[in-house]
């Protein structure tokens, strides 16, 4: 595997692992952080014996934000060529479920990192943010969509307006995240859901993604019809006549894709 500056990357089994590791920064993201993450996380992906991705940061930290030092300097017409932040779109086009495990501070671009993944799963030392409003400027890697999406336009409001930190008990609380679990237990829980994902028959595993991924891209009719044509294509696989064979002899299922 290449080499990272910023990052470290290890598979476990069926499971790739990314870990942000830009300790003095508090993992901000910048654009070397970016270019190894989607890197990382694409060679991952194209990798068959990969069922599941974590990403993770430090105890400390998941990201404070897009790196702020990076930016401060830059004029509009530099950010607007260089289309500053476009980079993390390649993210959210990973086809195997990202599961984010977030300590510390998911803060700006942290917070809308973590929400580009699948699952989420915060310690109990999490802290979820938007404050770029005390910076002069407005979320820029899909806060503003991303977390209205998710939560609502009442606390979406509130996080990007004000720029307040909510703790992990009231991420899981208004759905930002899907479970809280305490700190020390974190990497070990995020595992385990990346080996149950990892488990599934993958084509599975990659419909059902993209199944959840239209629902916010589409009408309720054009998502529910999509849906159902991913349904019928999965008969298509031996896993689906594996699967249902496995059930009715009351036996787990045995995958081939996996
Ligand atoms: N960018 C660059 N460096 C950072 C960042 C960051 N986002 N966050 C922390 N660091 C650095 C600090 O500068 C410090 O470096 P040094 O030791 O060289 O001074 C080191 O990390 C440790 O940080 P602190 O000493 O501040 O640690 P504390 O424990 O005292 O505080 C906080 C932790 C509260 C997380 C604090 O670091 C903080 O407020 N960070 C910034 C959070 C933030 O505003 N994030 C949003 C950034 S903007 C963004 O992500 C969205 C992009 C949209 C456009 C923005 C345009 C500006």
């Amino acid at each position: 595997r290449e080499t990272h500056r910023n990052i470290l990357v290890e598979t476990r089994g069926r499971v790739g692992i990314i870990t942000l590791n830009r300790p003095k920064a508090l993992n901000a993201l910048d654009e070397a952080t970016l270019r190894e993450v989607v890197s990382a996380s694409a060679a991952l992906d194209a990798d068959p014996g990969i069922g599941a991705i974590v990403l993770t940061g430090s105890e400390k930290a998941f990201a404070a934000g897009a790196d702020i030092k990076e930016m401060a300097g830059r004029g509009a017409p530099e950010m607007y060529l260089a289309d500053w932040f476009a980079g993390w779109e390649a993210f959210t086009r990973v086809r195997t479920p990202v599961i984010g495990a977030v300590a510390g501070y998911a803060l700006g671009g942290g917070c809308e990192l973590a929400m580009m993944c699948d699952i989420l799963l915060a310690a109990d030392t999490a802290r979820f943010g938007q404050p770029e409003i005390n910076l002069g400027v407005i979320p820029g890697m899909g806060g503003s969509q991303r977390l209205a999406r998710a939560v609502g336009k009442a606390k979406a409001m509130d996080m990007v307006l004000t720029g307040r930190m909510i703790d992990a008990e009231e991420a899981e609380r208004i759905g930002l995240v899907s479970r809280v679990v305490p700190a020390a237990d974190l990497l070990e829980e995020a595992l385990g859901v990346a080996e149950t994902v990892a488990a599934k028959s993958l084509p599975s595993v990659l419909a059902a993604k993209e199944a959840v991924n239209a629902a916010f891209e589409t009408t309720l009719a054009q998502g529910v019809q999509f849906e159902r044509r991913l349904f019928h294509a999965l008969f298509a696989t031996e896993d689906q006549k594996e699967g249902m064979a496995a059930f009715a002899e009351k036996r787990e299922p045995r995958f081939t894709h996996r």
